[in-house]
């Protein structure tokens, strides 16, 4: 079966946030292939929620699953990081969203790819950037929203 190479952002802002982040990483392992880990960055919450900092990677990975299917599997990450969605965009133990799958463009009810905002947030673009510096055009980085800063590996 062919595979597809997919990069998922994670984000925490929540309780033990680098806890979160690898335990993410590390049960995704056993259903994906990850090719790279970004830099950790501390980020400034974005989206008008008054919130802590967060915590966002970006990986890279390659997969046989399909879309919908990696969709319910980074899902499954945030339940099993007891994950309670109180506010839209707000406080969160752990998001995992899907930014890029393959080529593909997605419209569908669950699922939008490419990630409709990531083109807007610094805290996407940054990261991304270490992995992919081809995919994120520098002008689109330098006008992107919200205050990162590298600080170090997860
Ligand atoms: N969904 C549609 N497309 C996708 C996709 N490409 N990846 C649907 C993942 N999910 C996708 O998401 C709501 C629904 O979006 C899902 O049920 C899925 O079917 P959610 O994670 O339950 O809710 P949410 O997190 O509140 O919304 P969303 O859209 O993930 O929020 P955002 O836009 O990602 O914003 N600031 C900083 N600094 N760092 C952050 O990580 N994150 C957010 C969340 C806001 N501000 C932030 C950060
Ligand atoms: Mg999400």
């Amino acid at each position: 079966m062919s595979t597809v190479r997919a990069f998922l952002s994670l984000g925490s802002n929540l309780g033990d946030r680098q806890h979160y982040l690898r335990e993410a990483i590390s049960q995704l392992s056993h259903d994906v292939t990850v090719l790279g880990i970004s830099r950790l960055y501390e980020t400034a919450p974005v989206g008008g929620v008054v919130q802590d900092d967060f915590l966002n990677v970006v990986i890279e990975i390659d997969t046989e699953l399909s879309p919908l299917a990696l969709l319910d599997r980074c899902q499954k990450a945030e339940v099993d990081a007891n994950r309670v969605r109180l506010v839209r965009f707000g406080p969160r133990t752990l998001d995992v969203d899907i930014l890029l799958y393959g080529d593909s463009a997605i419209d569908e009810e669950r699922l939008t790819v490419p990630h409709p905002r990531m083109f807007e947030r610094k805290f996407v673009l940054a990261p991304l950037a270490d992995l992919a510096p081809e995919l994120v055009p520098e002008e689109l980085l330098l006008a992107a929203e919200g205050d990162v800063v590298a600080i170090g590996m997860l």
